[in-house]
């Protein structure tokens, strides 16, 4: 017996089920006419959660957290045109940060395409210098041969993003009209579509890492006998998501080689309850003596994670001799100093674990170097001079805020910080704590468009309080997100710095050339974002103390709502601060003759 169907139909609903069946959980649509087939076999698919956003900018980057905070490939679907080009932005993101994320775009047949029809651009690999991967399945076919076809490329495409080419993959779909379910182009056998809607469970569980064959290799053996010579060494974990068995391994390593453990504010070492006695958080600060970085001269570095968020420590690394190798799944090359002796491809739990097993039978243990008292002894200075100058500091200022929401923040909270001064100020001023914070950002590209939505994507798949600490001008740009936080009541607690422009521009040299600086780099507003807030249905607070933040702080991230609320501050005092931070810790470490 025949059955009427709709291929395009047909066509989407066997690559929505495919998805499915590999695991992928979310996706974020845009509204469009050429996309209806892959509308609708997301919208009536059940086991999959479909967000929708009129802004596909915001839908790419609302994928992207949605993606971040499940490390999970997420759909991503939109029409043709320039709706595609409104994702470039998120995909570069995904591409640096090596984030999954499955974008499907829809396109007109061939026969459209170069003849000036309507909503059409030459989609072909758009986003080529940042995809991991392309494919066009071509015009749907509903015959089995095909459709066994397109399934196999949608493993291969969820088996990339999520594993062997980590991050961004787009598959262009064109489709011929009609696209509506009760329209039908072709009559088939049902044996065709029993076939659309089996599944294949393919096996998606995460990678294990053979560590015995680890130990084996040349390159992990002459790290662990440089360091077993080296008694100078330090370890640096970057910005990343680190797990519990890397941060383990990680302290077992760092302990046993006395090597001191510096970590970004972003790599998740800095937060959580485990033993932190070798981690630094204020290198920055005292690696900005150039007294004092002078004499610290480390034999070997041993790099895991991306690039790190300080300045201080990426002039110390310009100037370093070490030997400095870095150590990521993929080996990216993450060294702008170009000085790294090599990047290898190891996962980097499973890297500190073999070297641990081998210093483990040489019996290497030198827990307490005087190199790492050394770094020690600047750091507890460094931390309690910070501590001096946040506590005295008066309101407002865009440093001292960063202790006030790590004291207020639940247990188990995300942070996602924005860039510019935001995520900087972070690094510069979180001391470690107990508490589980997550810690997210967007440094792949470290673009100011897209972190509210990232932001709004992160709180609507981890179920977890989520925070977000951002500028006036990265607030700004990416006001359309709020229209999903009112439709979806996303629960998020924006903390909003407004300097009225772009704060960061007052530390360049350019900061000196009066109307034109402020014209063009700082960019004032004056823009009323309590109305702005409002005109979405958030809740909006202007904070006058630190006091009332306490309290307004965790009010909101107890309501499960769209909370801002808006500090006014002053670039040009928050830098000072900063400033009067270094010195004072440089002028310290001088007296001290530490070294
Ligand atoms: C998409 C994009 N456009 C421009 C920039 C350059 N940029 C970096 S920081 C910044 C200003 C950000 O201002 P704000 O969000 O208010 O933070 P503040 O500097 O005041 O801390 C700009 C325009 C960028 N990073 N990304
Ligand atoms: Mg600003």
């Amino acid at each position: 017996m025949k059955i009427k169907i709709n291929r395009n139909i047909l066509w989407a609903e066997t690559f929505v089920k495919e998805l499915v069946s590999c695991g992928v959980k979310y996706a974020s649509l845009s509204p469009g006419s050429r996309n209806t087939p892959l509308t609708l076999a997301f919208a009536y698919n059940k086991k999959i959660k479909s967000f929708v956003h009129v802004d596909e900018r915001s839908s790419g980057f609302f994928a992207l957290g949605l993606a971040k905070a499940t490390n999970t490939p997420v759909a991503i679907v939109c029409t043709s045109g320039t709706a595609t080009a409104e994702l470039y932005p998120a995909i570069v993101e995904a591409y640096q940060q090596r984030v999954p994320l499955i974008v499907c775009t829809a396109d007109r047949p061939p026969e459209l395409r170069g003849r000036g029809a309507n909503q059409t651009i030459n989609q072909n690999n758009l986003y080529k210098n940042h995809i991991r991967w392309f494919h066009d399945p071509g015009l749907p076919q509903p015959n089995i041969e095909s459709l066994a076809k397109l399934k196999e490329e949608i493993r291969k495409a969820v088996t990339k993003s999520m594993f062997t080419a980590k991050g961004p993959v787009h598959i262009n779909f064109p489709f011929r009209k009609p696209f509506e379910p009760k329209t039908f182009t072709d009559e088939v056998e049902k044996d065709v579509i029993d076939f659309a809607g089996e599944s294949v469970t393919a096996n998606f569980h995460q990678r294990k890492t053979n560590t015995t064959n680890l130990t084996r290799k040349s390159w992990i053996k002459d790290i662990s006998n440089l360091a077993a010579k080296y008694e100078k060494g330090i370890i640096i974990t970057g910005p990343g998501h680190f797990g519990k068995d890397f941060i383990e391994e990680c302290g077992k390593l760092s302990s046993t080689l006395g090597y001191p453990v510096f970590a970004d504010a972003t790599s998740q070492l800095r937060f959580g309850s485990h033993d932190k006695k070798n981690i630094i958080s204020c290198y920055d600060a005292f690696l900005r003596s150039e007294y004092f970085s002078k004499q610290i001269q480390p034999e070997i570095i041993i790099q895991f994670g991306r690039t790190i968020t300080s300045k201080g420590l990426e002039t110390f690394l310009n100037n370093c001799s070490a030997e400095r190798y870095i150590i990521n799944e993929y080996g990216d090359w993450f060294d702008p100093s170009g000085k790294a002796k090599a990047a290898y491809a190891c996962e980097p739990a499973s890297f500190c674990k073999s070297l641990n097993n081998i210093f483990e039978k040489k019996k290497i243990n030198r827990k307490t170097s005087v190199w790492l008292q050394k770094i020690k002894d600047a750091e507890e200075r460094s931390a309690k001079l910070k501590k001096e100058i946040i506590d005295k500091s008066e309101f407002p200022n865009e440093c001292r805020i960063i202790e006030e929401i790590l004291e207020a923040a639940p247990n188990r909270a995300n942070i996602m910080l924005s860039n510019s001064m935001p995520v900087r100020d972070f690094d510069y001023f979180a001391s470690a704590k107990n508490k589980a914070i997550e810690v997210f950002n967007n440094r792949g590209a470290s673009g100011i468009d897209g972190i509210t939505s990232t932001a709004l994507g992160i709180s609507s798949s981890s179920g977890k309080p989520t925070i977000l600490l951002i500028g006036d001008l990265a607030f700004y740009y990416d006001l359309n997100s709020l229209l999903s936080a009112r439709k979806y009541k996303t629960s998020l607690t924006i903390v909003l710095l407004n300097n009225n422009g772009g704060g960061i521009f007052e530390i360049l040299p350019i900061s000196k050339y009066g109307k034109i600086f402020n014209d063009f780099f700082v960019t004032p507003h004056k823009l009323d974002f309590q109305a702005i807030v409002k005109a979405y249905g958030g809740n909006y607070h202007h904070v006058k103390g630190w006091k009332q933040f306490q309290r307004l702080f965790k009010q909101a991230v107890n309501q499960n709502e769209l909370n801002v609320l808006e500090i006014k501050t002053n670039a040009a005092k928050s830098v000072k601060l900063r400033k009067t931070f270094w010195e004072e810790v440089n002028q310290n470490l001088l007296a001290a003759h530490v070294i």
